[in-house]
């Protein structure tokens, strides 16, 4: 007899049991586990208030009057202060060089989108040795672990879908030279999807529908998994968060580290002029006096399209996903269960096949079920003293999204290939590229050479012997 059977009846659920006493005593145990996770007391909340509430879609105007665009720290070359940008240099280096400093991938995605059948970081990506995201994510941890003479720990959150395949991946590449024991997976939570009257799917007769609870899921599973004790006890309180797909970020940037430092800030994040107004970027905006993300899909088009009198688009910080956030307000957002004081839910219309009352599968044709996920952004409002600062594109942000056009491996591989010919360049080799500064030869620049062009340009001048670029050249 299960113990949840009682807990779902009561809640209305009792249809998630109703194959129960047909299942075998190993598919009894898999759906009592299932069940056990599943907070009925949220799903009654989000099925009141994100499905019951919106009956179709109302527009947005209203938020378009509420929204302002939300000001950033420009670069140097911006018209930024450049003392203020050493000075946060400076700070975020010291950070470090005291090993206050973790990395962090949300990598439960899929590579569903590139037609790719695996963990999305097992995705060949850079232009001649056709290394995966993972790798080059590990190469450039461990550059900055030697420039700055500590080990920097990187936690890594997968889904109970790639769980197993992104551990292995590792193992096999001996985990890219990094420290096994200083790599460390976990996996988010699961929400159940629901129907239009608020009933739990199956997936099977022994299996509830479930599906990842979104990156914003990543700050309760880094409590539940205990990576904030881990972190609390070597003494990290930076956590330097970006997302598996773009092989361009700096995945540890020390002046963005030190913007967040030096303003005491529990969240901070970059923001990047978008390249025009319908690239698929998060927006910075102000609302009600706070810091905000919309999301693309959630602006008011109005306000996506609106221009300043320049010219320029007015609400134009596009945000792209890297954050540092405070160790503390991960403990805090992460432990609330006062959903008033914790993350909201986003609702997502999907298709989901589920088995119906009579034990046979259904296999909708339109979006039959709602999804629930949430965004690490919307910690911004709940973050002490939030920071953006800009980031340039050409040193970070080239994600690999799409198997053809814009943000695809194509246009990722070409924007690392312009970053090598810049480092190159800078060091006098006076390579050949094209108005864009996209060279005409394919060569690649390993992370554990140089992790930026600064770093490279010393690391070139202090070989005996420079290796003639041509194609295939791989520096490492
Ligand atoms: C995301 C942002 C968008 C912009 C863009 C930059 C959202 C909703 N939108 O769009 O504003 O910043 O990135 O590239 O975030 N992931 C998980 N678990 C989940 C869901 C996602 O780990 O349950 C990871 C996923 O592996 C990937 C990242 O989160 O690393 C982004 O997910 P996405 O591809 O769904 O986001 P995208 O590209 O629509």
């Amino acid at each position: 007899m299960s113990e949840q059977r009682d807990r779902f009846t009561e809640h209305g659920q009792g249809q998630v049991f109703q194959f129960y006493d047909d299942l075998t005593p190993e598919q009894k145990d898999l759906l009592d586990r299932q069940a056990a996770e599943i907070d009925l007391t949220e799903v009654t909340r989000l099925f009141e208030n994100l499905v019951q509430t919106t009956s179709g879609d109302s527009g947005n105007e209203s938020l378009a009057d509420q929204l302002s665009p939300a000001p950033f720290t420009p670069l140097p070359k911006n018209n930024g202060d450049p003392a203020l940008w050493q000075t946060a240099r400076e700070t975020g280096e010291a950070a470090l060089r005291a090993g206050r400093v973790a990395a962090f991938t949300v990598a439960g995605g899929q590579g569903t989108r590139l037609g790719f059948d695996g963990p999305k970081g097992t995705f060949p990506v850079t232009p001649v040795t056709g290394k995966s995201l993972f790798q080059v994510f590990a190469e450039k941890i461990l550059a900055a672990s030697r420039v700055f003479g500590k080990p920097i720990p990187w936690f890594i959150m997968t889904s109970v879908i790639n769980h197993g395949d992104t551990v292995s991946f590792f193992e096999q590449h001996e985990f890219f030279g990094l420290e096994a024991e200083r790599v460390h997976f976990f996996s988010q939570g699961l929400m159940p999807a629901i129907d239009d009257q608020g009933k739990i799917l199956l997936a099977g007769k022994g299996e509830i529908a479930l599906s990842p609870d979104g990156h914003g899921g990543s700050l309760r599973a880094l409590v539940r998994s205990e990576s904030i004790s881990k972190m609390n006890a070597v003494g990290i309180d930076t956590i330097s968060y970006f997302q598996v797909d773009n092989p361009l970020v700096r995945c540890i940037d020390p002046e963005f580290i030190g913007f967040h430092l030096l303003n005491d800030s529990e969240l901070s994040s970059k923001a990047l002029p978008k390249r025009d107004a319908a690239e698929k970027v998060g927006v910075f905006c102000e609302k009600d006096g706070q810091a905000v993300v919309i999301e693309y899909s959630d602006m008011p088009e109005r306000l996506t399209n609106e221009r300043d009198p320049n010219g320029d688009l007015r609400f134009r910080g596009g945000s792209i996903a890297i954050h540092i956030f405070s160790r503390e307000l991960v403990r805090r957002l992460g432990t609330n269960t006062d959903p008033a004081l914790a993350l909201p839910f986003h609702r997502a219309r999907k298709k989901v096949a589920h088995i119906g009352d009579d034990g046979n599968l259904v296999e909708p044709a339109d979006p039959n079920a709602n999804k629930f996920e949430m965004f690490v952004f919307d910690a911004l409002p709940f973050a002490e003293n939030p920071v953006i600062i800009e980031t340039a594109r050409e040193d970070d942000f080239s994600p690999v999204k799409n198997a053809e056009g814009s943000d695809s491996l194509q246009t990722s591989a070409d924007d690392q290939l312009r970053q090598f010919a810049r480092c190159v360049n800078a060091a006098g080799v006076d390579l050949d590229t094209d108005e864009t500064g996209l060279p005409g030869i394919q060569f690649e620049i390993s992370p554990l050479f140089a992790d930026t062009e600064e770093r490279f340009v010393t690391a070139w001048e202090s070989q005996e012997e420079t290796p003639e670029i041509t194609d295939g050249t791989v520096i490492e």
